[in-house]
């Protein structure tokens, strides 16, 4: 499949498994308009369908950004009645977020600012350069952060901080960011798309049952009580013992060599 604004490679440079799918608008910094959105569905839901591929990375193209944004020339000829009716940036978690069961990575190359810094908490975690810089920096066009800023910063490093920053517009750079919580891991900046896929490979090689239930189960986390969760979390792993790729595990780690996944 070929488009327009983002690129999408499975098995990603021999990585077998792994899905990279790249920003590719870099002379607006990679701002996210109404088709890279579109494109996005669209590779998440391919990626999602392919049975061979159990890992993606989302990253920008260029040196420059993640994404700088949602595209502030398109949104500003949208009338409030437009935003409304159209339940502008409810896609976004809609379709990529919740339909996407395996798991994502963010590989934060840049600037990753409003929506941009939005796309990457949505991914199931961050991996930054040292370049990386993310804020929301709503507040200085006169709005407010529409893409889940102000619930999901908030949820990774805590009130006092993202307050701060959705009414100063500051923007934090990689060590803060790693810091706080809101990035797993800061790399140079020459090696984040090696690192990355060197991670998403790891993952890609796990027991695939397993790694969809693992996602699920740490989101539970942030949707339900401490009670819910456990219930939640002890469910999926009696679900886990039924398969056959629990057998193989035990048994390969007892015969001491590498188990081979059967995916059931
Ligand atoms: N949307 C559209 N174009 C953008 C965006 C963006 N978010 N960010 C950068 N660009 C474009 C610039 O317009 C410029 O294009 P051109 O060459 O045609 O003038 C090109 O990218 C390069 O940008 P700069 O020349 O500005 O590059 P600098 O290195 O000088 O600055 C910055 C980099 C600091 C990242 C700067 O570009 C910037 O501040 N960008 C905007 C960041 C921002 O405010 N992001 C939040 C956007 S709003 C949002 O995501 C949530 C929705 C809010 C609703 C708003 C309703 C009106």
């Amino acid at each position: 499949m070929s488009y327009e604004t983002i690129t999408a490679e499975a098995n990603a440079q021999g990585h077998k498994g792994v899905t990279l799918l790249t920003i590719n608008r870099p002379q607006a910094l990679n701002a996210l308009n109404s088709k890279v959105l579109e494109e996005l569905i669209d590779a998440f839901a391919a990626y999602q369908a392919d049975g061979s591929q159990l890992c993606a990375i989302l990253t920008g193209s260029g040196d420059k950004a993640f994404a700088a944004g949602a595209d502030i020339k398109e949104m500003s000829e949208k009338a409030a009645a437009d935003f409304f009716l159209d339940d502008f940036f409810s896609p976004w978690t809609a379709e990529i977020v919740k339909k996407t069961r395996k798991p994502w990575i963010a590989a934060v190359n840049g600037f990753a600012l409003g929506g941009g810094c939005e796309l990457a908490m949505m991914a199931d975690f961050i991996i930054a350069s040292e370049k990386a810089k993310f804020g929301q920096p709503e507040i200085k066009l006169g709005v407010a952060p529409g893409m889940g800023g102000s619930q999901r910063l908030t949820r990774a490093i805590g009130k006092s901080k993202s307050m701060e920053m959705c009414l100063t517009g500051r923007m934090m750079a990689a060590e803060e960011a790693e810091r706080s919580n809101l990035v797993a891991r800061v790399v140079p900046h020459e090696e984040l798309l090696a690192e990355t896929l060197k991670t998403a490979a790891t993952i890609a090689a796990m027991p695939p049952m397993a790694v969809i239930a693992n996602k699920e189960m740490v989101n539970s986390a942030f949707e339900m009580t401490l009670d819910q969760g456990l219930i939640v979390e002890r469910r999926i792993f009696q679900i886990l013992t039924a398969s056959e790729d629990k057998a193989e595990g035990m048994a390969a780690f007892i015969e001491k060599r590498e188990g081979q996944w059967k995916g059931r």
